[in-house]
């Protein structure tokens, strides 16, 4: 097993982002089911993520969708989130919630609808300016449902030129972030389907544009730590969205659906160097709380990716590359599962505890009386703009 105290230092130093839409009410199509309590407007989303912050001391900083998230006064919401101890994060934009999107927004066959995207992109970026965030993450719906709807080559087109609109508008210290997903609102094309055409967009745009890998964004079976090992090979893995699924695009709390995975991705992550704090790679949680509360929720996240980190960095790691070397593959293999099969929470609960936190985050919350205060006080929470 590799050091504890080495594994330690690498956790106290991990930032984990939160999704200022995790707060707020969720669902699927079938139903938004309301919660007691959470946030009317973003300064309570960035109270309810500083929360987290506080009880896990890894998670100081939240990431903003605009415009669910739009504010009159950027320099107050991150004042707001200074005085709670966080900070703005990335900014997410958003040209899939209008009605004139419906055939797609920057591949849009309808110049005038793709100037309307753009615009909003640009907005994005004044807001970045104003938060002083360093990264547009850009997702878009855009496909086709049907063959012959629309042209798959030329929205390709509309795609790049809307692509490099946005770079060329980035300043020096800003970087793009593209998101894939396979599926899901397009039905037959997606036009940012995946990793490949993500990593093709971005190869061409220059260094600060980056790819985002969603965890819940592929097709099952697929494995995703190959592709984040070949992403970071190439120096082209900007953030993560962690999450889980067991069918689709699920949403679920990171790590619940499938811990091994998560440590298989992680444990890539740890060996390309992507655990340093200068690596430039965004460990982001996209996720939504349906059925379980928001705040609890969110530190079960942070503790799960803290729990799978843990894993990866505790792979004895000379022991893997002499087997690997020995073609010893019952070795290697049995390396990585002794990892895999530690158990990390005493090691995470003395790490809190060096760090001033209460070992057991979840229970420390729940003591806390916060979630009583904000049923009292929050009447009317509105939903996270997800899933309506
Ligand atoms: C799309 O499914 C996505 O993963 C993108 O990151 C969006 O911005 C986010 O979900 C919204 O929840
Ligand atoms: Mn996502
Ligand atoms: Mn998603």
């Amino acid at each position: 097993m590799a050091g504890r105290e080495a594994a330690k230092n690498v956790l106290r130093a991990q930032r984990i982002e939160l999704p200022s839409w995790a707060f707020g009410n969720s669902g699927t199509r079938f139903k938004v089911f309301a919660q007691q309590g959470v946030p009317r407007d973003p300064f309570e989303k960035v109270a309810d993520a500083a929360q987290v912050h506080a009880f896990t001391g890894v998670a100081p900083t939240v990431a903003l969708h605009i415009p669910w998230d739009e504010v009159e006064d950027y320099g107050a919401l991150g004042r707001a989130a200074a005085d709670a101890g966080i900070t703005l994060g990335t900014v997410n934009a958003n040209v899939f919630q209008d009605d004139d999107y419906k055939l797609g927004s920057v591949t849009n066959p309808d110049p005038a609808v793709r100037r309307k995207a753009l615009d909003h992109l640009f907005a994005c970026i004044d807001v970045m300016d104003r938060t002083g965030s360093r990264d547009l993450k850009l997702w878009f719906s855009d496909g086709t449902n049907y063959p012959g709807q629309d042209d798959i080559r030329a929205r390709q087109d509309r795609l790049a030129e809307a692509l490099e609109a946005v770079y060329a508008r980035l300043s020096a210290d800003q970087r793009l972030i593209l998101e894939y997903k396979l599926f899901e609102p397009a039905f037959y094309t997606t036009d940012v389907p995946d990793w490949g055409t993500s990593y093709a967009h971005c190869l061409r745009l220059g260094e600060r544009a980056q790819v985002c890998v969603d965890t819940g964004h592929h097709a099952p079976g697929t494995n995703i730590e190959f592709i984040v090992a070949f992403l970071l090979r190439e120096g082209k893995l900007g953030a993560f969205d962690f999450n889980s699924r067991f069918y689709a695009d699920d949403d679920l709390i990171v790590g619940a659906a499938d811990p091994f995975q998560l440590f298989r991705i992680l444990f890539e992550v740890k060996q390309a160097g992507g655990l340093a704090a200068d690596s430039g790679i965004a460990f982001m949680l996209d996720q939504c709380h349906n059925i379980e509360p928001k705040i609890p929720g969110q530190i079960r996240s942070v503790m799960n990716v803290q729990e799978a980190t843990a894993k990866a960095l505790l792979v004895d790691t000379e022991a893997l590359s002499a087997a690997q070397a020995a073609g010893d593959v019952l070795g290697a293999n049995g390396v990585l599962m002794d990892a895999f099969n530690t158990d990390v929470r005493p090691l995470l609960a003395e790490l809190r505890e060096e760090m001033g936190l209460d070992p057991d985050p979840m229970a420390a919350y729940a003591r806390s009386g916060y979630a009583e205060r904000i049923v009292a006080d929050r009447v009317g929470g509105n939903q996270a703009g997800w899933g309506a």
